[in-house]
């Protein structure tokens, strides 16, 4: 899988990542440190005018590390292009994001860019949403409403318990700390799954989930995508548009 993610990386950063290219944003999850080192690859002269904006504490680390010059969204808010993960991707580059919870701040640079790019491995490359990642649609909330928008999506259609038994619509609790999963911005995640019918039309729920006062953001990432790269087990990498 490593490889796979490897090659979406490359591929992606070699096709959209020129010298004309200053401002970019670099997402989050596992996926984007082989960006990084593509990026790196370029060599100093490559690097040495641009500014690289980050996702969240992870991505800024990832910059940092990189020894490339780290930027604020504040100070650049017009990217060339933001590069980023996903959880999952359907036939219309519609994308389930959110499984690392960073999904506002990766919004915020998806639509700050000129093009936004998906990097993936193959097993994010879906054709319905919620068919491979069936944790749920991460939705950022503030802490305040987290009970009030949970019944607020039980009410929209997303099952306390899953047709399997499983574990459905629930606030993401941390695994090495007490309590929930706490975002880069001081929020709680929830996890919603909601059944193939809802999740065909992702643009529609999207809308619907967002109009649910304390969701700060949601992680569904609609008509955003200007391509997606996914690394496949046999060494090669299909790109769709
Ligand atoms: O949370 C996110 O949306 C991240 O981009 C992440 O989930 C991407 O997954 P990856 O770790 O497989 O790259």
């Amino acid at each position: 899988v490593e490889a796979a993610k490897r090659l979406a990386a490359f591929a992606a950063v070699d096709r959209h990542v020129g010298l004309e290219h200053k401002f970019i944003g670099i997402g989050s999850g596992s996926t984007v440190p082989y960006v990084v080192d593509r990026i790196v690859a370029q060599g100093p002269e490559a690097n040495r005018h641009r500014v690289f904006i980050p996702t969240g504490f992870q991505s800024k680390e990832l910059i940092i590390k990189a020894h490339l010059t780290l930027g604020d969204v504040d100070q650049f808010p017009n990217l060339d292009v933001t590069i980023d993960g996903a959880d999952e991707v359907d036939n219309d580059l519609n994308c389930i994001k959110g499984g690392g919870a960073c999904q506002l701040r990766e919004k915020v640079l998806a639509e700050a860019a000129t093009t936004w790019v998906i990097v993936a491995d193959y097993r994010k490359n879906s054709h319905v949403l919620g068919t491979t990642w069936t944790q749920g649609v991460p939705i950022e909330v503030a802490p305040f409403a987290y009970a009030k928008v949970l019944t607020n999506l039980s009410q929209l259609g997303s099952p306390h318990i899953l047709p399997n038994g499983k574990p459905g619509l629930a606030l993401r609790m941390a695994k090495m700390k007490a309590g929930p999963v706490v975002s880069d911005n001081g929020n709680f995640i929830i996890d919603a799954p909601f059944p193939p019918e809802q999740m065909k039309k992702p643009a529609e729920l999207l809308h619907q989930i967002k109009m649910l006062t304390g969701v700060v953001e949601v992680g569904l990432f609609c008509d955003m995508a200007e391509a997606a790269y996914f690394g496949n087990e046999d060494g090669t990498v299909m790109i769709r548009h």
